[in-house]
């Protein structure tokens, strides 16, 4: 396999935007933006929220976490690779076929809808979703069941808060995402190589961990489509594909939910999907990785290396039989 990437010079400078100079921009613009308010209204009503603009525009207002490049020790991947090499069937079955296909696709307006056994069902549009969160930045390993990894700085939400928010009752057990389904915006969907609308879930507890996070970002910047926008989620310790993109249903329920690749192989992709050096896959070893930008191959780590944070919520399951 050949893989030509955009080079790091590739990229325009002003396409690169260090964390302190989006930082600092936004810290202006926010007190732009309260002056403003302040001068319209007579009163301040809290911070300003920013609203995600388009994708590839620089998101503001972003807090840092425990979750650095510093702490995790390790290299980013380059902006090129991160947005050029991905997997969105949607939009084509190729590395680089969303990156092309997902060029005209638009991610605003969006609704979403979340409903099933929670107290504020409802359908909300991406800004009311997303109004009374705050944006946090965290650098995050990211596994995919290729065997193929990156480092990534996403920038998202806590998915705990989304769940406390909308009051998850005691009946939701699980919560099962869905992305669009419109062939029309969706190209790749004329072709059924998965079932669509693509379809994943994760058990209440693992969706209340801290790790997870609903992205709506990565390098300070607007999620890109080929990346899943306006929303996609993000589970570092499990393999890529539980990652689901481009959310447009969160569904709180009883029964474990059926997912895409489950649906397409049973055999070959379990619905808990944890990163695990010591289970291969039916068709290739999970041992070890290759970090994209690499050229040797490195160990691959139980959970992904976040053993710590989500090893008990597996405690006294069998990780052979829950694949
Ligand atoms: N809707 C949808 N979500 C998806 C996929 C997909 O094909 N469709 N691919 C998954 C897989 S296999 C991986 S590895 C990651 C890739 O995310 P990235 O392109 O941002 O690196 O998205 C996951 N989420
Ligand atoms: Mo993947």
């Amino acid at each position: 396999m050949l893989i030509k990437f955009k080079k790091a010079s590739d990229v325009p400078s002003s396409e690169i935007t260090s964390p302190s100079v989006y930082l600092n921009r936004r810290h202006f613009l926010q007190s732009a933006a309260i002056v403003g308010a302040g001068a319209a209204f007579g009163s301040i009503a809290g911070p300003a929220f920013a609203a995600p603009g388009n994708p590839g525009e620089n998101l503001g207002n972003v807090n840092k976490t425990k979750w650095t490049q510093d702490s995790l020790g390790e290299k980013l991947t380059e902006y090129g690779p991160v947005t050029t090499y991905n997997n969105f069937y949607e939009f084509g079955t190729g590395k680089t076929d969303p990156a092309d296909n997902a060029k005209n696709f638009k991610p605003r307006p969006w609704s979403l809808a979340v409903d099933g056994a929670v107290e504020k069902p409802g359908v909300y549009n991406l800004e009311d979703f997303l109004n009374p969160h705050q944006l946090e930045e965290r650098v995050y390993r990211f596994r995919c069941v290729e065997a193929w990894s990156m480092v990534i700085p996403w920038v998202g939400i806590p998915l705990a808060d989304v769940v406390k928010r909308f009051g998850a009752t005691g009946n939701a057990k699980y919560v099962a995402f869905e992305t669009l389904n419109d062939a029309e915006r969706m190209p790749g969907q004329h072709r059924s190589v998965l079932e669509w609308p693509y379809r994943e879930g994760l058990r209440i507890d693992e969706a209340m961990n801290p790790l997870s996070l609903l992205v709506v970002g990565l390098y300070g910047k607007v999620l890109p489509n080929q990346n899943g926008a306006p929303l996609r989620l993000m589970v570092p310790w499990k393999y890529g594909f539980k990652s689901i993109k481009s959310i447009v249903k969160m569904t709180f329920q009883e029964k474990e939910p059926p997912t895409s690749w489950n649906m397409s192989s049973s055999r070959e992709y379990g619905f808990y999907s944890n990163v695990n050096p010591e289970v291969s896959h039916p068709r290739w070893s999970q041992a070890k990785e290759r970090r994209i930008g690499d050229f040797l191959k490195r160990p691959t780590k139980m959970f992904n290396g976040y053993e710590e944070e989500v090893g008990q919520l597996y405690a006294g399951m069998d990780l052979k039989k829950n694949y």
